[in-house]
């Protein structure tokens, strides 16, 4: 009796199911055609887009919605390397996704066959783990492998190639591993060191001005709980930063913004929580010198880097608030109450900066104030809505302005500070949780980069309100030239054309609309809702104004 067989590619989607990985995400190439052919054995999902940036992506996005790992399936050669800023800004936003690029046949390595590549040298440096896979037999369990390796520390991605003979070639299917679900990889989520917990709790428990930043890492830990949990046992006022922004809805009253800057000179001990004191944080020096200092990091070469602490964790966010607040809590006495003018001090220097801004954000002006945009989206957002930024200075306003109403529900691209992730984004998010409504806000230029994808959010009935800032410039680079080298010399590689994005969306099958006078961006944003459709809602704003944090230039300092 013949053995039944199995070949590479179907292997591919077993290891992607047994993962719980529902979708994969593509641009096709015949090196990689079996793959697509066990999905449909497997019942995972194939979208095909129009750039296989879009596809790194969503991958990446897909893992940050559904804390599954995201994945990417392109061809050999320019497939791959299309992929590879999707690969870099997951990297640097600690997002684990696998991408799986074709490769040449072993038959004919090196021998210059089709769209032949080192990709595994080109990735090694922005990826946990990069390998060929070797032989068909080990397919699945290099793709376990691959998974296993995104969750070492930090979350990440992982690469690998597989060459076409090796993905094409059918084995017995006794001979191949085949991990099972559930049974080839462990939790890597640490608790800390059990005395730096209490070290954290006696220094809770001493603190009169104490503030915490609730970084990205809140959200990849699903630790919305205990951080909630631990603000509230401890009374410490919250920020947020990245996917950290909405672990707290805003009118909490331990939720801050606009008062960091004065909380970080002002506090006596400051936490800081999965986020690593790069550019985001002034490299750490924007912190009070006076001030203890608490890091807490799932990879330990975060902790400690770029400045001094008094204290490091390293762990898992949720597991190590939780212990701390429970340590704290028996010896916190009546700190709490005293916290009290501690929590007024800030309130009132964030409801002065939040009146001061009030009248930019409810200005008239036309061409529209950018803060007026960010303003309108702000308040048409629900909780059921996730919001996504894609641009330079329109998205450095909203920044601002635009507050998530529930944990998860923001996304940006992270530290590689990446153009282009926008409609990406909004493509995981509204594949992975259809009960959601997804707003991403793009400027003109980051939406040229990867707009087409567009018709793939039609083709795939994926809608969601897109709005474009429009200043038909490079904003945010504009400014720089300007101030360096004046007016007139201010216009060089920045300038783009006076295209109107709603037609682009009419033209692609979906709903567009231009808007020009501020009164009616809210009535198009209701519009595009009711539309059903993936939208575009074109608004004009004001090209010579510029949001304060570009004018500071505070992402090169
Ligand atoms: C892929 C990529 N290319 C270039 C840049 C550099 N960059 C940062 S902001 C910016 C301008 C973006 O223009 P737009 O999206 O229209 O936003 P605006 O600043 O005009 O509001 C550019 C080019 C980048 N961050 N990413
Ligand atoms: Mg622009």
């Amino acid at each position: 009796m013949m053995s039944e067989t199995i070949s590479g590619g179907h292997l591919v989607a077993k290891a992607l199911k047994a993962e719980g990985v529902d979708v994969i995400y593509t641009l096709c190439g015949g090196h990689i055609i079996d793959i697509y052919d066990g999905c449909v054995d497997e019942g995972i999902e194939v979208i095909d887009v129009r750039h296989e940036q879009v596809a790194a992506h969503a991958a990446d996005g897909y893992a940050r919605i559904t804390g599954k790992p995201g994945c990417a399936v392109v061809t050999a050669g320019p497939g791959t390397t299309d992929a590879v800023t999707g690969v870099a800004n997951a990297f640097r936003a600690e997002s684990p996704m696998l991408l799986i690029g074709g490769q040449g046949a072993l038959s004919q390595h090196k021998m210059g066959s089709l769209q032949d590549l080192p990709h595994v040298d080109m990735m090694n440096p922005i990826t946990k783990f990069a390998a060929t896979v070797p032989s068909t037999e080990r397919v699945a369990d290099i793709v376990s492998m691959a998974f296993r390796e995104c969750y070492n520390g930090a979350p990440g991605p992982s690469f690998l190639e597989i060459p076409r003979d090796v993905l094409d070639a059918k084995v017995p299917l006794e001979k191949a591993r085949i991990p099972e679900p559930g049974r080839y990889r462990a939790s890597t989520r640490q608790q800390g060191d059990p005395a730096a917990i209490e070290r954290l709790a006696d220094m809770l428990a001493h603190s009169e001005k104490p503030c915490i930043l609730l970084g990205s890492q809140v959200w990849t830990c699903r630790a919305t709980d205990a951080a909630i949990d631990f603000v509230r046992t401890l009374n410490v006022p919250a920020y947020m930063n990245g996917s950290g922004r909405g672990t707290l809805g805003p009118g909490d009253p331990h939720h801050f913004q606009l008062s960091r800057r004065y909380a970080f000179t002002e506090a006596d001990l400051i936490i800081i929580v999965g986020t690593p004191f790069d550019f985001r944080m002034g490299y750490g020096k924007r912190l009070s010198p006076t001030a203890t200092v608490v890091q807490i990091d799932l990879d330990y070469r975060t902790v400690g880097k770029n400045r001094d602490i008094d204290l490091g964790i390293v762990g898992d966010a949720g597991l190590i608030l939780a212990a701390a607040a429970q340590a704290a809590s028996g010896r916190i006495g009546d700190v709490v109450g005293k916290r009290k003018a501690w929590l007024d001090e800030l309130r009132a220097v964030e409801t002065q900066a939040y009146e001061k801004r009030l009248p930019r954000q409810h200005s008239d002006a036309q061409p529209i104030d950018p803060y007026r945009l960010v303003h309108e989206i702000n308040e048409f957002l629900t909780e059921d809505t996730i919001y996504i930024g894609d641009g330079g200075d329109i998205v450095t306003f909203s920044g601002q302005v635009v507050q998530p109403k529930s944990p998860g529900h923001w996304m940006d691209p992270g530290p590689l500070g990446t153009l282009g992730v926008g409609m990406a984004f909004a493509m995981a998010a509204k594949q992975a949780r259809r009960d959601k409504e997804v707003l991403c806000l793009f400027g003109d230029g980051a939406f040229s980069l990867t707009g087409w994808d567009f018709e793939t959010m039609v083709r795939f009935d994926l809608p969601f309100i897109g709005v474009i800032g429009n200043n038909s410039s490079m904003n945010q680079i504009r400014y720089g030239q300007a101030a360096k080298y004046g007016e007139d010399r201010a216009r060089v590689g920045n300038t783009l054309g006076d295209i109107r994005y709603g037609d682009f969306a009419k033209l692609l099958g979906g709903y567009g609309e231009e808007v020009r006078d501020p009164a009616e961006i809210r009535p198009a944003l209701e519009r595009a809702r009711e539309s059903g459709k993936p939208s575009l809602i074109n608004v004009w704003v004001d090209p010579e104004v510029y949001a304060p944090g570009t004018m500071n230039q505070t992402m090169y300092k």
